[in-house]
């Protein structure tokens, strides 16, 4: 074989690799560059979509690649978008955010909502037009980068919000801000600096005209029936999370012989148990299962802190906690039972 074939099966091979390798992609854009002129214009889109988004996909894959996180749904990922670190929350964000973003923007716009949505709209907001003002508000009161949304939240209304940077209402890091995005306007300067400079608010009032409602339409019907909900839901119970982690820091520490953990913070986990037994049960999770095991889970949690406190031999010790392990995997196998 002759070097020039040699090298241009090489680098077929390597395209091929590559490619397996990708677990996410790009949307395909279903208009023109220019076809969302005059209120974006088609320099800006080229560069916002095959730039900005293509890297913010390409820093995604390199991020996970090798992963377990490979093999997940994008928005499993952005769930836990704080705890998986900075590329996943700002590639992954990115990625989502231009995606949706793409898709909510029409040359032939849906003007207006209709249906369960229109109603919707008018139970959270009064009017579209009063949504429309408090987005333009919060994008305009979002200091340098970032997203405004309306979403749907776990309890299936709706609500709107602003985000920094490519975080959205997916992310753990969305705090109060919990649900699934159905249209997201990006406030990042490069979605409209060459147009229209330092002026957001042109902006904001031109990008309306390209918002097609029937695809926001989409997003909704979409959203409320994702079961994407649930678990952001799950996510967004801090009492839980705040339990289990101390639970995982010790109990495993124990598993290896380390009783150290237990015996220094049985105190701290107690505390935990009466926090997450007082909150407020996620209403899709409530079930009187939930709550025997929530009680369960405070007299095991006052048994291991009498064991640790009576400076009780490891043994005992080990048997109490292992068997509130259990009761709390009780919890979280309920939880996550439909
Ligand atoms: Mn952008």
């Amino acid at each position: 074989m002759n070097a020039r074939i040699l090298s241009v099966a090489m680098i077929l091979c390597m395209t091929a690799i590559v490619a397996v390798s990708q677990p996410f992609t790009m949307p395909k854009l279903d208009y023109e560059y220019n076809a969302l002129e005059p209120y974006i214009d088609a320099q800006t889109m080229e560069i916002h979509y095959s730039k900005h988004h293509q890297a913010y996909l390409n820093n995604l894959n390199k991020a996970v690649a090798g992963t377990k996180a490979e093999g997940l749904r994008l928005e499993e990922l952005l769930i836990a978008a704080e705890r998986r670190g900075a590329a996943v929350r700002n590639n992954g964000g990115g990625h989502y955010n231009h995606s949706l973003f793409w898709k909510v923007l029409s040359p032939n716009a849906d003007k207006s909502p209709g249906g369960q949505l229109a109603d919707e709209i008018t139970k959270a907001f009064t009017s579209v037009d009063s949504l429309k003002r408090l987005l333009n508000k919060e994008a305009m009161g979002r200091f340098g980068s970032g997203w405004v949304w309306l979403y749907v939240t776990p309890e299936k209304k709706l609500a709107a919000c602003s985000s920094p940077n490519q975080d959205n209402p997916i992310m753990d890091a969305a705090g109060k801000n919990r649900g699934i995005p159905v249209l997201g306007i990006d406030v990042w300067e490069h979605a409209y600096y060459l147009k229209y400079q330092n002026k957001r608010g042109d902006y904001l009032s031109a990008v309306w005209n390209v918002v097609d409602w029937d695809a926001v339409d989409d997003n909704y019907k979409a959203a409320l029936a994702d079961p994407l909900l649930k678990l952001i839901e799950k996510d967004a119970w801090q009492e839980l999370k705040d339990f289990h982690m101390v639970m995982a820091q010790t109990f495993h520490p124990m598993e290896e012989g380390n009783m150290g953990p237990i015996r220094s913070r049985a105190g701290e986990m107690l505390a935990k148990a009466q926090l997450l037994a007082a909150s407020k049960v996620p209403a899709s999770f409530q079930s009187s299962a939930i709550s025997k095991a929530m009680k369960d889970l405070v007299s095991g949690s006052a048994d291991v802190e009498k064991q640790v406190r009576k400076n009780a031999k490891d043994d005992k010790i080990k048997k109490s906690l292992t068997k509130l392990h259990d009761t709390f995997h009780v919890i979280q196998g309920l939880c996550s039972e439909e």
